[in-house]
């Protein structure tokens, strides 16, 4: 559990629902400052924290601001998050260095829900995981989120992978990794901006007490090392030949600008939110808000 008193902070808000022992959910930060254009993403971030409170639930959404961990951040704390330039993209490994130098970043999957570990807080909402990029062969480009995920005890509702990713292969990752995944209502394995990736997923669930249930046959089995995904598709999804045009005039773009590391991830959702003129990000904030409410609920259930 969490010793260094100055170096992670808890807001009062979580603070007080850990002392309560109520549910709380994770919420990630990079997909505020680099994931979604200003200033819509302060807007989402502050109405997906009301969604989980709606719920019954305190939201939790961790970044490093000045080099302190911070676990719940106040409304200027996300204001810092969401506006200023100065917002690092950390992974797991970045943390320490940033933290050290007193830098602020925000958190990726991977060292959120590192953070969340830390603090007891196993329930984790996001958009869409990283995962084994297209040219990976070549590139040896995997988020971190996949390694970090197998090492953790964490549900993570998302809405599969971005289909920017090599999602068989994605997939493939997280068999040899040992997470598990379950479909909500469906067993096509959603990605991102489609519910379909085009590819199945073995087991379906239909409601939270479901996942209740298996959250608590995996503690029992001592299956629960590594992470549970949660698929959860979002409703309306983008046009698929609209879809398929973007990302290939995206990948095209990102190769010949040189893009490599983490800088691809938010290139390429940038260039989506542009190019699909407003489509992918109304699809973005709506799968953030659906997998925040589906998160509440399943931490309701403990
Ligand atoms: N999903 C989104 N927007 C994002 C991300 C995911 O809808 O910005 C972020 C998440 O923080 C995820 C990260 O952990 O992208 C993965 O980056 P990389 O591929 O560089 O590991
Ligand atoms: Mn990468």
């Amino acid at each position: 559990m969490i010793k260094e008193a100055n170096r992670i902070s808890f807001s009062d808000e979580v603070d007080h629902a850990r002392r309560n022992g109520t549910a709380i959910v994770a919420l990630e930060s990079t997909i505020i400052s680099h994931g979604m254009p200003r200033p819509m993403n302060l807007e989402v971030a502050r109405e997906v924290e009301s969604i989980v409170r709606e719920r019954g639930a305190t939201p939790a959404t961790i970044a490093l601001l000045d080099g302190v961990v911070k676990i719940g951040l106040s409304p200027e704390e996300l204001a810092a998050i969401a506006n200023r330039d100065d917002i690092a993209k950390a992974s797991s490994r970045d943390l320490a260095i940033l933290s050290a130098a007193g830098r602020s970043a925000a958190t990726t999957v991977a060292a959120t829900a590192h953070i969340a570990s830390l603090a007891g807080i196993k329930i984790f909402a996001t958009g869409g995981l990283g995962g084994v990029h297209r040219g990976a062969s070549d590139s040896y480009d995997e988020s971190a989120d996949l390694t970090a995920l197998s090492g953790l005890d964490i549900t993570i509702v998302c809405a599969g992978v971005k289909s920017i990713l090599d999602v068989g292969a994605t997939l493939e990752r997280l068999e040899t990794l040992a997470i598990a995944v379950v479909g909500f209502r469906t067993k096509k394995f959603p990605g991102f901006y489609l519910t379909d990736s085009g590819f199945l997923i073995e087991h379906q669930v239909e409601n939270a007490q479901e996942i209740g249930a298996i959250r608590a046959a995996r503690r029992e089995l001592s299956v629960n090392n590594s992470s549970l995904i949660v698929a959860n598709p979002v409703i309306k999804e983008m046009e698929k030949n609209r879809h398929d045009e973007i990302l290939a005039s995206g990948l095209a773009r990102a190769k010949a600008s040189g893009i490599t590391g983490k800088a691809v991830t938010p290139f390429l959702l940038e260039h989506f939110h542009k190019v699909s003129e407003g489509e992918s990000l109304r699809i973005n904030i709506e799968i953030i808000k659906s997998n925040a409410a589906l998160a509440a609920d399943i931490a309701l259930v403990d």
